[in-house]
């Protein structure tokens, strides 16, 4: 393996032994929640995933490895870190590892990790994707590209409103990435069940959605799937206020200039206060949703 990659004891032995193994994402701890609920949501993240027959891999950088598993202690220095901790997308992976230095990692470079690793399925809450706005700004997230070329299976609960997701869609049809809709012909919005664009196939079980995953590795060509989970309705949020709360937040990034790598969790935070933390109840309940999912789906596979 790798010589930068560093796996846990536990995610190796499941990997040899050939037992579901699922990779989890780590931006979404130190940018996207705050603390201490992203810890709590993380260590449920991987109850949960053991729950339904898989082993947890959270993926983050740690003096400068590639580590797929992390300890307790290294997830609550996540979570405590927060945004002092680098945001590490594909390109900052190199300079991560050269400096030995620490990175939570976005789905593009957990994708890119867990390839490495040998881990096909991969849990998250919501993608990146192209920004409102792309058309001049060119704002899309390398979570997209990463897709088209690595063979890792993402579930997410579709993307935020913060996102154009017409335009989004539009971009995974050109790179070639099939978008699968759990029970679903609808794109989730993330807090909402719908959002008025569709995926390209419906799926209504982990067994389908795992055979259409053992298909795309056996033909051998590279890229990866994207699988949208919608919210349980209970904790799905009224259309209205996470759309007020969107548009708040995207007018204040505008007023305050803010660009690049910060825009997301600059969104995500503004959201998150706007909201007074309902939004946040429903980020936690849909990501352990797309964790069951995906643990059952890595199950499934074989
Ligand atoms: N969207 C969310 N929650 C998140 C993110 C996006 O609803 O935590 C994080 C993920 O780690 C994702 C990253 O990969 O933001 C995308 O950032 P950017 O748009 O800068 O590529
Ligand atoms: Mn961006």
């Amino acid at each position: 393996m790798n010589q930068h990659i560093k796996l846990s004891p536990k995610v190796e032995a499941a990997l040899k032994e050939g037992r579901p193994v699922i990779a989890l994402e780590s931006t979404i701890i130190s940018h996207g929640m705050p603390y201490p609920q992203n810890v709590e949501t993380a260590l449920k993240c991987e109850a949960a995933a053991r729950e339904c027959g898989a082993e947890p891999a959270t993926i983050a950088v740690i003096g400068g490895k590639l580590c797929a598993g992390l300890t307790e202690e290294e997830i609550d220095y996540l979570g405590r870190e927060g945004t002092k901790v680098t945001k590490a997308s594909r390109r900052d992976l190199p300079i991560l590892v050269a400096k030995k230095a620490d990175g939570a990692t976005t789905v593009a470079a957990t994708m890119i990790i867990a390839a490495l690793a040998g881990i096909k399925v991969f849990a998250t809450g919501g993608i990146g994707g192209v920004h409102r706005g792309a058309e001049t700004t060119m704002d899309i997230s390398a979570d997209l590209e990463e897709m088209a070329q690595t063979p890792v299976a993402v579930v997410c609960a579709g993307a935020k409103s913060i996102l154009d997701l017409g335009l989004t869609l539009e971009y995974l049809e050109t790179k070639g990435v099939p978008v699968l809709g759990y029970g679903t012909k609808e794109l989730p919005a993330f807090y909402t069940r719908q959002s008025g664009f569709n995926v390209d196939y419906k799926v209504d079980s982990p067994e389908e959605i795992a055979s259409f995953i053992n298909a795309q590795r056996e033909m051998d060509y590279p890229g990866g799937m994207l699988i949208a989970n919608p919210i349980p309705e209970e904790y799905a949020m009224p259309k209205e206020t996470i759309d007020a709360a969107i548009n708040q937040a995207l007018k204040e990034a505008g007023e305050q200039g803010i660009k690049g790598k910060e825009t997301t969790p600059f969104l995500l935070a503004r959201v998150c206060e706007l909201t007074g933390g309902e939004s946040l109840a429903s980020n936690i309940q849909l990501v352990l949703n797309n964790v069951r999912l995906a643990a059952k789906i890595a199950a499934a596979m074989g």
